[in-house]
């Protein structure tokens, strides 16, 4: 801060009525979780007594009503404080917003529906102040820890992921997938440039993106069952999982993406196969019929699995939304098929072989489909 401005700043807090130091803030990202924001509260309560600490839920407009139960709460307690996403989901996305909104030297994470222990906060706060690490997270596996009633594919899951991010990540934590933590603020700044913010996993995101490797300690807990209300966890978040992975391994989120896209471009072409294969060959429709048929159900199908898988964090919602994105989709793939096809010619023509000719136009059309795309539809 140069000195002109340091003497406004602290012309400007002389006059503070109460000045707020605020040690700790506590980012609770929540979806439908109206029931369980008290107990929470409660809980935060007991086990930070006497310290400053305050709790900001970042809420991505739940349908049940939890962010109008917090700003009732918030109107009578200054320590709580909502943030409202509207038309966003997204859970590591939710986390880096609210710890961008504190002003708190330390930052923790934890679950809204009491699964995990926050009895273990004043004691993750004390490290953090002692300074030898950087970040404290709450482990399941480490000795002392565990799950309550989890069902074995559970586990078995869990501890696949644990050891893809261990093998293609190299990240050394026992438990990688633990959204329960706490760190320094700075640690956000350090790895904000290259974080991806893509779906549930925001601790391997972090450990990925930091410019150096961070020092970190892991302390036991048993993860509880859920207080009340519904799991979030769908076979979406496991694909969140393997496109978070991607774009980490490659190193750019925007491979990840268009590994992604390209997948479910190669799922088009068999659609396109079976649907010019049953109309033309069963049912004897015209071939051109047939072809323009399959291209139409392949651009939907295509449509849809990015919505649904590739873009899923910024998927278009509503049906008026969802055909006026559809459209723009065909547009857009029309004038890639268009330059799949001017290329191929034309390179066919410079003698080419007729395999490197038709690679490059596929090449070109899917890059320019990816690239219009995505500015076009979910870019937003
Ligand atoms: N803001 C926001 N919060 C979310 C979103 N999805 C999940 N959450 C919250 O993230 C936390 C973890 O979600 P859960 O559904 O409990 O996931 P989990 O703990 O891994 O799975 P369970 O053991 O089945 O509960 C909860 O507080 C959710 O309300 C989201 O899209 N946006
Ligand atoms: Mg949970």
């Amino acid at each position: 801060m140069n000195a002109e401005l340091e003497q406004e700043s602290s012309d400007f807090l002389a006059v503070v009525p109460t000045p707020l130091q605020r040690s700790l803030s506590i980012i609770v990202p929540t979806f439908n979780e109206r029931l369980n924001v008290i107990p929470l509260l409660e809980g935060l309560r007991t086990s930070l007594h006497g310290q400053d600490w305050e709790a900001i839920f970042v809420d991505d407009d739940s349908p049940d009503g939890t962010a109008p139960l917090l700003r009732e709460l918030a109107q009578n307690d200054p320590r709580i404080r909502c943030i409202t996403r509207v038309g966003r989901r997204g859970l590591s996305s939710a986390c880096i917003e609210g710890m961008f909104a504190s002003s708190a030297p330390y930052v923790a994470v934890i679950d809204a529906d009491m699964q995990h222990d926050e009895r273990l906060l004043a004691q993750m706060h004390q490290m953090l102040q002692a300074g030898e690490v950087d970040i404290v997270i709450g482990s399941r596996y480490v000795a002392g820890g565990g799950v309550c009633h989890w069902r074995t594919h559970r586990v078995l899951i869990s501890r696949l992921a644990t050891g893809l991010s261990a093998r293609l990540l190299n990240i050394k934590l026992t438990d990688p997938m633990s959204g329960f933590f706490m760190m320094r603020r700075e640690v956000l700044v350090g790895a904000v440039d290259r974080l991806s913010g893509l779906g549930f996993k925001i601790l391997v995101d972090l450990f990925t993106s930091h410019e150096r490797p961070l020092r970190f300690v892991e302390l036991p807990y048993q993860f509880r069952n859920r207080h009340a209300g519904d799991s979030k966890l769908d076979s979406g978040v496991a694909w969140d999982y393997v496109l978070l992975l991607l774009a980490k391994s490659l190193d750019r989120l925007v491979l990840g993406r268009f590994l992604a896209f390209s997948s479910v471009g190669a799922i088009g072409v068999l659609v396109h196969f079976a649907v010019l294969a049953c109309l033309h060959k069963w049912l004897t429709v015209p071939f051109a019929a047939a072809q323009a048929t399959a291209i139409a159900v392949a651009m939907v199908s295509n449509f849809t699995l990015n919505n649904e898988l590739t873009y899923r964090d910024v998927r278009v919602r509503g049906v008026f939304a969802w055909w006026r994105a559809l459209l723009k989709f065909f547009a857009v793939c029309l004038v890639g098929a268009a330059l799949n096809m001017g290329l191929a010619t034309w390179l066919y023509q410079l003698s080419s072989t007729w395999w490197q000719s038709a690679l490059a136009g596929i090449v070109a059309g899917s890059v320019w489909n990816f690239i219009l795309s995505k500015s076009a539809i979910w870019g937003r």
